[in-house]
């Protein structure tokens, strides 16, 4: 073989490996016409600092779409106190519909994330933090 073909070889399945990176679901909502999914390597989110990825997708027929502006804002009920607050940073990524979120949680338990997205749309997920 080749050293040419060979380093191709390479970077190609390297690239294949970086962008497969199989996601897994951690929750899914729908909201009319869109269903939104956070996914994560683990199909957990996790209690501290997490990275995790938010995908909208048109309900319809399943394809993704950029729904423009995304905010994560974590909040977790606890009784007898006012609610606990989380914080997520959300950026956009090279696919469309599909963002990435780093998100500090401060305690483990159900937190509901409410997301605000493109024309004054909302919607919650209940995610459970480990
Ligand atoms: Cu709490």
């Amino acid at each position: 073989m080749s050293e040419k073909l060979w380093i191709s070889l390479s970077v190609g399945l390297l690239l294949f490996a970086c962008t497969k990176g199989e996601m897994k679901t951690v929750q899914t909502q729908q909201a009319g016409e869109y269903t939104v999914t956070v996914l994560s390597d683990s199909g957990s989110i996790k209690n501290g600092a997490n990275d995790f990825i938010l995908e909208f997708r048109k309900t319809g027929d399943g394809q993704l779409v950029d729904v423009g502006t995304v905010d994560v804002a974590p909040i977790m009920d606890m009784p007898g106190m006012s609610p606990m607050m989380g914080s997520a940073t959300v950026t956009t990524t090279d696919t469309p519909g599909r963002y990435r979120a780093t998100g500090s949680l401060s305690m483990a338990g159900l937190w509901k994330f409410n997301v605000k997205f493109g024309d004054g749309r909302a919607l919650r997920l209940s995610v459970n933090a480990k």
